[in-house]
């Protein structure tokens, strides 16, 4: 089965700053996802904090917010059939020790902290992360 999906990715910081943001857009874009919008920001940790409040009791929430906020960021919606699971398998695993060789993870990531991208994990929160980075549709 296979239905058409939106999902949320980010180019983390680690990866902007390297100069990856072309070379890991045209992975997703050889994948088959496409990305229906793309933009560079810079958050404030608060802003962070609101994102990735699922993480709050984690005892890294705090280093993830000021890391994820540390410097710009490419945000992105991505389409394609089943574009959350596809993305978190472009990803790879959370700590790019453990990723599959091809992943954007294991090729770029360099701690598990600076894993280089993020993606929705499930329908409910992509449609929540989309709003949060595109809800005046820009
Ligand atoms: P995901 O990004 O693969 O969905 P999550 O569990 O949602 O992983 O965690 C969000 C982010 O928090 C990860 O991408 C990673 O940067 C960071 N993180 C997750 N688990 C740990 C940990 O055990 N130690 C430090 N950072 C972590
Ligand atoms: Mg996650």
């Amino acid at each position: 089965m296979s239905s058409k999906e939106q999902t949320l990715s980010i180019i983390k910081p680690d990866a902007v700053e390297r100069n990856l943001v072309d070379t890991i857009q045209k992975k997703f874009i050889d994948e088959k996802l496409k990305i229906v919008k793309a933009k560079k920001i810079q958050i404030s940790k608060d802003e962070a904090s609101e994102f990735y409040k699922v993480h709050q009791t984690k005892p890294f929430f705090d280093r993830l917010c000021s890391y994820l906020s540390s410097g710009p960021i490419v945000v992105m919606i991505l389409e394609g059939n089943n574009a959350i699971a596809q993305n978190r398998l472009i990803m790879g695993s959370t700590d790019p020790k453990n990723a599959d060789d091809g992943t954007l993870r294991k090729m770029y990531g360099l701690s598990i902290d600076k894993n280089t991208v993020h993606g929705s994990d499930s329908i409910e929160n992509a449609k929540k992360e989309i709003d949060f980075f595109f809800k005046d549709n820009i």
